[in-house]
């Protein structure tokens, strides 16, 4: 049993006076490129990363459920048999809320849970915790979803209890990611295409600015925009949307909507043709393609932030020769990480620089770690 659920085994012993029966376990993630395409009818490429949620539990005998964690205050309590199950308290259990209202048990539960996510980090803490307890929730259930399913399930209960209108990366990555792969996921019929990553000669580098991000309304009205956008070109799909046709309506887009619907149609090629070029080892195509899509997020959608356009910067600098292969924001932005694709020999070395020049720049210091593409969602025994 290694630490993390050791202590988590430990703290629902001491909190409910008995052990847990069941655990599962779900990781976080790393976009690699496609960012705020995945409810634009895009493609994305993430991997699950080596941070997780892991979430413990044990049926009742009534249909009591009871929710606490390892890091947090306070226990939420509710009726399984609630319809609908309230938002209630605390703030953090709305999550776990969300995933048990539209999720089976035969009766009540206890659960506790633990993760090693940075909160606010966008490397989808609350994808971490949605499918750890979806997991959990399964197989106490005897019930199996299925990955695409329990994706789906999730960013529902993202969306009526997160109040974020997310689209399906997260929550799919999470539950699907493969290790040693990122994943090219088609965010229109769901299908994927595994990108291995050797780690031998590549290594994920993921630097959090520490500077919290908080996606609420801006996610949402950039969500908003697109669909505007969308719906004012008048075509069913982005991926059949030109620049061209946004041109076409600048005018009745206005500056804004059409700065965000040229993110959208650059952002689709962008991510294919970087799945193509990792497959063949173009490096520096891959680079390019990077640094592009996040110029296009700094300054079409409007979602980075001085302290992440920093380490972009920063990383650029280094270039090639010290093994930076590429570097951009990852995740919703407003705050949260950087990911800078490397050269696996110099990963070391490009942190250390990386960091130091950062917190001189900022006077911020950043947390960073490399990661491997770890597996998704799984049971995990006790
Ligand atoms: C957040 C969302 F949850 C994802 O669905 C995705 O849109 C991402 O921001 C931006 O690519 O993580």
């Amino acid at each position: 049993m290694n630490d993390q659920l050791a202590h988590t085994v430990k703290l629902f012993q001491e909190a409910y006076g008995h052990p847990p029966t069941h655990a599962a376990v779900a990781p976080g993630r790393v976009n690699l490129i496609g960012e705020h395409i995945d409810y634009c009818d895009g493609y994305v490429l993430p991997m699950a990363i080596e941070r997780q949620a892991i979430v413990v539990g044990r049926l009742r005998t009534d249909t009591t459920a009871k929710m606490r964690s390892t890091a947090l205050p306070g226990e939420a309590v509710f009726d399984v048999d609630d319809a609908p199950i309230g938002l209630g308290e605390p703030s953090w259990s709305r999550y776990l809320r969300g995933v048990a209202a539209f999720s089976y048990t035969p009766t009540g539960f206890e659960l506790m849970l633990d993760s090693n996510v940075p909160a606010g980090g966008g490397l989808s803490s609350s994808a971490a915790i949605e499918v750890s307890t979806a997991t959990l929730l399964e197989t106490m259930g005897g019930i199996q979803l299925g990955g695409v399913n329990k994706a789906l399930l999730c960013q529902m209960a993202e969306h009526r209890y997160g109040g974020t209108k997310c689209g399906i990366m997260d929550q799919f990555i999470s539950a699907m990611g493969q290790a040693g792969k990122a994943l090219l996921i088609d965010c229109v019929d769901y299908s994927t295409r595994e990108v291995p990553l050797d780690a031998e000669k590549l290594a994920v580098l993921i630097i959090n600015t520490n500077n919290p991000h908080q996606l609420g309304d801006e996610y949402n009205q950039r969500r908003a925009s697109c669909e505007r956008a969308k719906s004012l070109v008048g075509k069913a799909s982005w991926r059949d949307i030109s620049l061209a046709d946004l041109e076409q309506i600048r005018a009745t887009l206005g500056d804004t909507d059409f700065a965000r619907g040229r993110h959208v149609v650059g952002e689709i090629k962008r991510t294919l043709e970087c799945a193509d070029a990792m497959e063949a080892g173009d490096w520096p195509q891959v680079g390019s393609l990077m640094y592009a899509s996040h110029d296009s997020l700094r300054d079409d959608f409007e979602v980075s932030t001085p302290e992440l356009d920093k380490l972009v910067e920063l990383a650029a600098a280094l270039g090639p020769e010290a093994g930076v292969i590429g570097a951009r924001m990852t995740g919703g932005g407003f705050g949260g990480c950087t990911v800078t694709l490397c050269e696996a020999g110099k990963v070391d070395a490009v942190q250390e620089k990386l960091v130091a020049e950062y917190t001189q720049a900022t006077g911020i210091e950043p947390s960073a770690f490399a990661t491997k593409p770890a597996q998704g969602a799984r049971v995990i025994d006790l």
